[in-house]
C-alpha cells in the first residue's frame, strides 16, 4: 500500500476515536473528504506517480475514500443516538399526581337549542331530515310556488354559485319537496339547517344563520293540528311561559300563513335593539301548506292537507339565552360562547 495512503488512514482513525459530537463528525469529514481535504490532496498526486503504478494508487485512493465515509456515517448515527438518549434520560419524569387543568370545549349555544328541539319533536313522531347547504332554483323557489321574477324572491336574495342554477339556500323551507317526494304522505319531518341571505346585518340580523322547518303532512291536518305543536314547543323550549302572537303572514307556500312573534324576553316587550324596538321578534312563521307545493311533492292535496312552520333557530337561541346581538353568535369568541351549559 502507498505509504501516503496509510498515513492518512491511520491519522483519520487516531481523529475518529477523539470525536464526540456531531459537529466534531461534521468538521472532520470536511478535513479528510472536502474540496481541499487530505483525500483531494492525495488524488492530485496521482500526476506525480510513475505510470506503472498510477492504477493501484488510484484503486487504493478509492477504497481509502468509501472507508472513510462509511466511518463517517456510522459514527454519525451512534452520536446522533447517544445524543437522544441523553436527552431522554436528563427528561423530566412525568408526574401522574400533579395537578392539571384541561380545558374542554362546549357546544355552540345554536347546537343546544337545536339539540333541544330535535329531543322535542322525535318525542312527538318527527324524524331528523339533514339537507344540503346548496339547492337549486327549483327546490329554493320554484317547488314552494314561488316563480321566477316573483316579489317574495326580493326578501331572500342569496349568494348564487357559478354553477348554474345553484345557490346558497335562503331558508330550510328548500328541502320541504325533496323530503315530500321521499316520504310521501302521512309525513312528519323536521330538518334544521344553516341559511345564507345577502343581508345588512344588525342586532337581530345575520347574513348566515340557522333555521329549523317542520311539516307534518296527513289526513284531516288543520291550523288547530299546528297551533298545538307550537304550543307544545315553545313551552317545552322555555320551559316558563312566554307570550307569543299570532298575525296573518304571506308566503306563497302556504294558504293561510302566519307569522308567530315571541314577546321580546330581553326587554319584556319594551323595545330594545335585539327586537328592533319593537317589543316582539319574529321567530317562526307558519301556515297550511299551500295545495301547489304538495302537487310538488307529489303528494294529492285531495286526500291529504299538511302544516309547515320555519323557525328562527338563531333567534330563539338569542331568546332563550339573553343573548342581545345576534352577531355574537358566529363571531367566534371563545369567551362569549363558552358560558353556556353543555347538558
Ligand atoms: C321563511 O324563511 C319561510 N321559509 C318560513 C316558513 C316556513 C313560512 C314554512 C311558512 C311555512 P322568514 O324569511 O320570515 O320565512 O324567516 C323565518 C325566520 O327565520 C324568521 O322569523 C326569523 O326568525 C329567521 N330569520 C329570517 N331572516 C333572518 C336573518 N337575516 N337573521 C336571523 N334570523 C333570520
Amino acid at each position: 500500500m502507498n505509504s501516503k495512503v496509510t498515513e492518512i488512514k491511520a491519522l483519520f482513525d487516531e481523529k475518529l476515536a477523539l470525536v464526540t459530537t456531531s459537529e466534531q463528525v461534521e468538521e472532520l469529514r470536511v478535513e479528510f473528504m472536502g474540496k481541499k481535504g487530505s483525500v483531494a490532496a492525495l488524488m492530485s498526486e496521482l500526476k506525480n506517480v510513475p505510470n506503472e503504478e498510477k492504477k493501484a494508487f488510484g484503486q487504493e485512493v478509492n477504497v481509502l475514500k468509501q472507508e472513510i465515509e462509511t466511518k463517517i456515517a456510522e459514527k454519525r448515527a451512534a452520536i446522533l443516538e447517544a445524543e437522544q438518549q441523553k436527552l431522554i434520560d436528563s427528561a423530566e419524569e412525568y408526574d401522574e399526581s400533579l395537578p392539571y387543568d384541561i380545558k374542554t370545549g362546549s357546544y355552540h349555544p345554536i347546537t343546544l337549542v337545536q339539540r333541544d328541539l330535535e329531543r322535542i319533536f322525535t318525542s312527538m313522531g318527527f324524524t331528523i331530515e339533514n339537507y344540503s347547504e346548496i339547492v337549486d332554483d327549483y327546490h329554493c323557489f320554484e317547488a314552494l310556488n314561488i316563480p321566477k321574477h316573483h316579489p317574495a324572491r326580493d326578501m331572500q336574495d342569496t349568494y348564487y354559485l357559478s354553477t348554474e342554477n345553484q345557490l346558497l339556500k335562503t331558508h330550510t323551507s328548500a328541502a320541504q319537496n325533496a323530503i315530500m317526494k321521499k316520504y310521501g304522505a302521512p309525513l312528519r319531518a323536521i330538518f334544521p339547517g344553516r341559511c345564507f341571505r345577502n343581508e345588512s346585518t344588525d342586532a337581530c340580523h345575520e347574513n348566515t344563520f340557522f333555521q329549523m322547518e317542520g311539516i307534518m303532512i296527513d289526513k284531516d291536518i288543520s291550523i288547530s293540528n299546528l297551533i298545538y305543536f307550537m304550543k307544545t314547543m315553545l313551552s317545552e323550549v322555555f320551559q316558563k311561559d312566554v307570550t307569543v302572537r299570532l298575525r296573518p303572514g304571506f308566503f306563497p307556500f302556504v294558504e293561510p300563513g302566519f307569522e308567530l312573534d315571541i314577546k321580546c324576553l330581553n326587554c319584556g316587550g319594551e323595545g330594545c335593539p335585539s327586537c328592533k324596538n319593537s317589543g316582539w321578534l319574529e321567530l317562526c312563521p307558519c301556515g297550511m301548506i299551500h295545495p301547489n307545493v304538495l302537487a310538488h311533492g307529489g303528494i294529492d292535496s285531495e286526500e291529504y292537507t299538511g302544516f309547515a312552520f320555519g323557525l328562527g333557530l338563531t333567534r330563539l337561541a338569542m331568546m332563550k339565552y339573553g343573548v342581545k346581538d345576534i352577531r355574537t353568535f358566529n363571531s367566534g369568541s371563545l369567551k362569549s360562547l363558552s358560558q353556556f351549559k353543555n347538558e
